[in-house]
Formats: C-alpha cells, sequence, structure tokens
C-alpha cells in the first residue's frame, strides 16, 4: 500500500494570525512534504520495504548508504508530518500538568527552554530540524542534520522545528531567528507535547 500525504490538522491559511502564511503552506506541505511522498512510494515499490511503516524503513535504512535515497524521504515524510501536528493557530502559549513541571525541571523555565529550542535551530548549520525529546525522566533539546531524526536515533521525540530555508524564507526570508521567535511565540502545540509525552 502507498504511502499518503496525511491531511493538514488545520486549513491551510489557519496560521494566518500566527504568522505561517497559506503561501508557506501552500509550498511547504503542498509541494515539498507531497514530493517527499511521491519520491518515497517510487522508492519503495516493489520491495521489502513497500509494506513496512515510515518508523520501520527509517529505522533499517540508517546509515545504509545505498538506501540514503530511501530514508532521506522516509524520514522527511515523517518529520513534516510530527511538524504539522506540533503547530496550530493561536499557538504557544503556557503548558500545563506534567509537561510543564518537567520544563521546568529539565530547563529551569519555559523562557530558558525557548532560549535552548532557538539555539538548537539556530546553530544546526544548514538544513535541519531541533527536536525536544524525552531522556529518562527528563526532557532534553537535539538537533539533527538534513532528514535525520530521533527514530533513526533511537530516541523520544515530542516536539519539532523545521529549519530548512524553505520553511521560512516566504515569510521571514533569511531571517531563520524571526521564524524560531514566532514559533516558539505563537505556533506550538502544547497539547500535542503533553500527549506525546503521556505516550512515551
Ligand atoms: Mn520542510
Amino acid at each position: 500500500m502507498a504511502f499518503e500525504l496525511p491531511s493538514l490538522p488545520y486549513a491551510q491559511d489557519a496560521l494566518e494570525s500566527s504568522g505561517m502564511s497559506a503561501r508557506t503552506l501552500e509550498y511547504h506541505y503542498g509541494k515539498h512534504h507531497a514530493a517527499y511522498v511521491a519520491a518515497l512510494n517510487n522508492l519503495v515499490k516493489d520491495t521489502e520495504l513497500a509494506d513496512k511503516t515510515l518508523e520501520e524503513i527509517i529505522k533499517v535504512t540508517y546509515k545504509d548508504t545505498p538506501k540514503a535515497g530511501i530514508f532521506n524521504n522516509a524520514a522527511q515524510v515523517w518529520n513534516h508530518t510530527f511538524y504539522w501536528n506540533g503547530i496550530k493557530p493561536n499557538g504557544g502559549g503556557t503548558p500545563t500538568g506534567d509537561l510543564a513541571a518537567k520544563i521546568d525541571a529539565s530547563f529551569g523555565s519555559l523562557d530558558k527552554f525557548k532560549e535552548e529550542f532557538k539555539a538548537a535551530g539556530a546553530t544546526q548549520f544548514g538544513s535541519g530540524w531541533a527536536w525536544l525529546i524525552k531522556d529518562g525522566n527528563m526532557l532534553k533539546i537535539a538537533k539533527s542534520p538534513n532528514a535525520e531524526n530521533p527514530i533513526a536515533y533511537g530516541q523520544i521525540p515530542l516536539l519539532t522545528m523545521d529549519v530548512w530555508e524553505h520553511a521560512y524564507y516566504l515569510d521571514f526570508q533569511n531571517s531563520r531567528p524571526n521564524f524560531m521567535q514566532n514559533y516558539v511565540d505563537h505556533l506550538i502545540n502544547w497539547d500535542f507535547v503533553a500527549h506525546n509525552l503521556a505516550a512515551a
């Protein structure tokens, strides 16, 4: 069964007032994400990987050089779906309950988390991702180049931020810092993070 581009959990113009334009969604979701899905389907067609889950493909193809194209496209499909679910209209704000307690215990405060998360995105040279992961009883910040992700590394992802240029160029041009500030203040879907933490 072929992989499909999952529907967005909101309308394509729903993030406009939160700093992410419909035009960004039109290209980032409708072109980039869709292209990864199409490329993955082409690459795994009629192979033993065609019936595996995305997570299985990511794990078995990581560091397998002849299968780098499959890894890259499978991981990018997974990363983008996780990314779209991790943001929402009028997001940001303040997490509550166990998640809020874990953020305070792990980083000192929500503001410290934001600083560390943005720093991970800022220091990821070139294309990649910043992550919030669960590590034992604590939360940690991580980053990864290109398509790599915590699934490949055997870690538990809770939230991600795409810092490829295509994620911000239409709305913020060259300013990755302005994009990241908007992401942490107006887009993060803390309910999604809390759900991932409870399921981990
Ligand atoms: Mn992207």
